[in-house]
């Protein structure tokens, strides 16, 4: 259909770096990347060379499709147990007041507000409250499945949950069980930060560490749920701390098959503890996205949030390895607005999304959580979509 990019072999041909020439050819090969290799891209590898190797990999996955779902999210609390220092947007419990603590009924009311309209799956992610345990939580998942069965519930970091199974007095695996049969469905990636101590120590001493991270991830898997990964980029870790992160990943990933997405978060330095950390140039975004579908070539799908990177970025990432530009949002997530992002209500109807996608010369598919596709709108004329209330 389109035509987007320099041929890489005609690329890595001319490279005059051995290793990186090596490198190329071998993931032409259709060859894994070690951890040495992860690190050279990041030392070495021209955007061009590697832009050109991620848009090669994600069009051998997905061709053209670019994925995008229509969600909202619930954010119960910005009232936080933990201090993170990248965090702008959680309140300490001894500050409750300035923050925000929704009831059960408040957030029912949040999705009755969608009553009707073709959303798919509800985000629900927050602050780590010790007021709201695990069993307020079972209780508001059953009344969301009552209300709306067919709404997929996607929720809940494994910082959230860890600290719920540990109050609760549960193993992980029990803790998990009764959330799912609650009628939790898949785990969101956050909380994933930067894995190694040596970072996660400077940035969130104090939550959930890799082991703790991933072995929430593994129960769920093992319960048959899929969930997601990030990792927290662009502040105070050096190139191989990125690689270790993705390579622990990619790791469980080869035992379990239950990742969907993996999913690099820019830090944003607006109104946190490290703030006088600048934000990484855009080059060095694009070079992050296309080592990272380089690097996890066993995460079926690469997801750029718009409303992280703003949607401008977010589609020039459509040439550097990502197919999955996230959701329709709905202004209900305040977590990268009060970071300083340029995406300040985050809101995106379906007639946007897709004439952002087919501005980078893509084809725009509507998908479920579980990347069930829904809807191709490759074929459909965007005047039609803007008229029609259901994709505004
Ligand atoms: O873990 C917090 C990040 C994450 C900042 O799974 C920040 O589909 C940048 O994980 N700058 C939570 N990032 C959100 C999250 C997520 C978002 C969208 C989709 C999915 C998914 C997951 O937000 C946290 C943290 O890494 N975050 N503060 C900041 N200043
Ligand atoms: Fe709390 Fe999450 Fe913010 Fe950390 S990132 S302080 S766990 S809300």
């Amino acid at each position: 259909m389109f035509s987007t990019s320099a041929d890489p072999r005609q690329i890595v041909a001319a490279t005059t770096d051995r290793e990186l020439q090596q490198i190329g050819e071998k993931i032409l090969a259709g060859n894994r990347v070690s951890y040495e290799e992860g690190v050279i891209l990041f030392e070495k590898a021209s955007l061009p060379f590697a832009g050109a190797l991620a848009n090669w990999v994600r069009e051998q996955k997905h061709g053209h499709k670019t994925y995008f779902n229509r969600n909202f999210h619930i954010e119960p609390t910005n009232v936080c147990m933990f201090t993170c220092h990248f965090c702008s947007y959680s309140r300490l419990y001894a500050n409750r007041e300035e923050g925000w603590e929704l009831t059960i009924d408040q957030m029912l009311d949040i999705v009755k507000k969608y009553d009707g309209k073709p959303v798919t799956e509800v985000h629900i992610v927050g602050g780590v409250h010790p007021k709201m345990n695990l069993y307020f939580f079972v209780e508001l998942l059953q009344k969301i499945k009552q209300h709306r069965p067919d709404l997929h519930i996607k929720g809940f970091t494994a910082v959230e949950l860890d600290y719920m199974f540990r109050k609760a007095k549960l193993s992980v695996e029990e803790g998990m069980k009764v959330l799912n049969d609650a009628g939790l469905q898949s785990l969101p990636g956050g909380g994933a930060e930067i894995f190694h101590k040596e970072i996660r120590d400077q940035i969130c001493a104090d939550k959930v560490d890799a082991d703790g991270w991933l072995n929430i991830h593994r129960a769920a898997h093992n319960l048959g749920m899929h969930s997601n990964a990030t990792m927290l980029y662009g502040h105070l870790e050096q190139y191989w701390h990125r690689v270790d992160h993705m390579e622990r990943l990619r790791s469980l990933q080869d035992e379990t098959g239950g990742f969907n997405t993996f999913i690099p978060l820019k830090f944003r330095n607006g109104d946190n503890d490290m703030s006088h950390v600048a934000e990484t140039p855009v080059v060095e975004d694009m070079r992050l996205y296309a080592i990272a579908r380089l690097y996890m070539d066993n995460f079926p799908h690469l997801k750029a949030y718009w409303p992280m990177l703003g949607r401008q970025n977010a589609q020039l990432t459509l040439s550097f390895g990502v197919n999955d530009l996230d959701g329709t949002i709905d202004d209900t997530t305040k977590i990268y607005s009060m970071a300083g992002s340029e995406e300040q209500t985050p809101a995106l109807s379906t007639a946007q999304l897709v004439s952002l996608i087919k501005q980078a010369k893509r084809e725009p598919v509507e998908r479920d959580t579980l990347y069930n596709e829904i809807k191709n709108y490759s074929e459909i004329d965007i005047t039609e979509l803007e008229v029609n209330p259901l994709y505004n």
